[in-house]
């Protein structure tokens, strides 16, 4: 698809741009989030990423996912980092992870599920294409399909330890959030004691203070071989991870993706005809589309649980102390996202959400800017993230707060025309922060803006 000739010329450079960015990143068939910083295929990111490229070439939007799903783990996994080729510029690479997955080598934890939502969007999209795409893009969703439902019950199977629909992270950097001030004091109950030396690399690429902190850094290690230490079996790890968090985030978004799971399984099942499928395959369809209908309201329960009175919005919830985490964070308003909460509670996050971006130039922070901790530079403790404004924006449209999701889309414009393609941005100041050239950030554009 050709950039259109009726787009003004200003508008046009910057789709060109936005898709030079994608094209830079390009390994051939996956995305690295950014050169240099990560230089392999993460996890959330290769499912935002795709939504971008979906806006010119679909197909390399699928397989962008089906280089996602060659890192697949036998009990269903979907890791954060496929490593499919050798590159010594991150740490920890292969070698310090040491997972049982080879081929291709990948970490031992995953990342935020948003897979099953960014292959809806895209299918989507498709609909409005020739047959042709269309027809394609229903073959990959079925190719994808099962593998998904795979990965969303390895949540339920390895996640959900009280079995109340409300599934745990073993990590800071499975929230993709990695140094949110909601890990603070969990964070605290992870020794360090017998941490190997190791050197980070990040700071060769981007500003200390704009990462997380060194001492962070040695209870993200600390974990991680802890759970090296068990082969990183999904049973034993939950008995020797000392972080057991419940993500607002990612709880919203399995919600979300289990929802648009169904809704490709229902469009799968009215297209069986044209994809040929068996009676035994369009069977094992609507088994999955009644198994989805019972992990919406599983987890729909779980979401309930992290509602918090005190702060007025959801908040994260410390399985190890069973409590809730009083810590406010943008990721309470992707329950809107997830078309989760009634009128009332939507009613309080888009009244909170407005108060917020009363206090700073650029929405939306990633923490509540008038907490004494808020930080406007240092990665998820204060920043704006595109890819986070999508969600929101997305959310509250859904729950007709028109003018709030305008604002916020107002706001996301504004820092790419102003500051460029950057991983995060300033909410004080707009400028642009950490890996420049950055591939969700320019997916994000493509994908919402037009
Ligand atoms: C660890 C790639 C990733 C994002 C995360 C972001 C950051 C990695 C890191 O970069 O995390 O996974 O080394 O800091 O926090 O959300 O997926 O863009």
């Amino acid at each position: 698809v050709a950039v259109g000739q009726y787009m003004s010329k200003q508008y046009r450079k910057t789709i060109v741009s936005a898709r030079d960015v994608l094209r830079k990143n390009d390994r051939g068939g996956y995305t690295v989030p950014t050169d240099g910083l990560y230089p392999f295929q993460w996890n959330w990111d290769a499912s935002f990423t795709a939504l971008g490229w979906s806006t010119w070439k679909p197909e390399r939007a699928w397989a962008e996912l089906h280089m996602l799903f060659k890192g697949q783990w036998d009990d269903g996994m979907i890791p954060s980092i496929v490593f499919h080729q050798y590159d010594d510029r991150y740490f920890p690479g292969p070698d310090t992870w040491q997972s049982p997955k080879v081929d291709p080598p990948t970490t031992g934890i995953t990342q935020p599920p948003v897979v099953a939502s960014c292959a809806r969007y895209i299918l989507q999209v498709s609909q409005h294409g020739d047959e042709d795409v269309h027809l394609r893009g229903l073959r990959n969703a079925y190719t994808l399909f099962h593998p998904i439902l795979r990965y969303h019950r390895w949540f339920y199977k390895a996640r959900d330890h009280k079995k109340m629909g409300r599934v745990s992270i073993h990590h800071p950097w499975e929230s993709g959030m990695d140094n949110s001030p909601s890990w603070d004091e969990a964070l605290e109950h992870v020794s360090t004691d017998n941490l190997p030396n190791y050197q980070r690399k990040d700071l060769m690429h981007v500003d200390a203070d704009e990462r997380p902190t060194q001492t962070q850094y040695d209870r993200f290690m600390s974990l991680v071989f802890s759970f090296r230490d068990v082969n990183y079996d999904y049973a034993q790890c939950a008995q020797v991870s000392q972080f057991q968090v419940a993500d607002t985030c990612v709880n919203a978004l399995l919600l979300k993706a289990n929802k648009d799971l169904a809704w490709i399984c229902a469009k799968l099942i009215s297209h069986h005809k044209r994809l040929s499928l068996s009676l035994e395959e369009l069977e094992a369809l609507k088994s999955a589309q009644r198994e989805l209908r019972e992990l919406i309201d599983l987890s729909s329960r779980g979401m309930d649980s992290l509602w918090n009175d005190e702060l007025g919005m959801y908040s994260c919830y410390d399985e190890r102390m069973d409590k809730l985490i009083n810590v406010p964070t943008s990721s309470a308003f992707l329950a809107l996202y997830a078309r989760h909460p009634d009128r009332v509670r939507a009613r309080q996050l888009a009244d909170k959400l407005a108060h917020w971006l009363d206090q700073v130039k650029y929405g939306v922070p990633s923490y509540d800017p008038e907490s004494p901790m808020f930080d406007s530079v240092r990665y998820w403790r204060g920043p704006v993230w595109l890819v986070v404004n999508w969600m929101i924006a997305e959310g509250l449209e859904a729950y007709e707060f028109f003018e709030l999701a305008e604002r916020v889309r107002r706001d996301s414009r504004a820092l790419i025309k102003e500051a460029g393609s950057y991983e995060y941005f300033d909410p004080m100041t707009g400028e642009g922060c950490g890996g420049n050239c950055f591939s969700w950030t320019s997916a994000i554009q493509l994908f919402w803006f037009p």
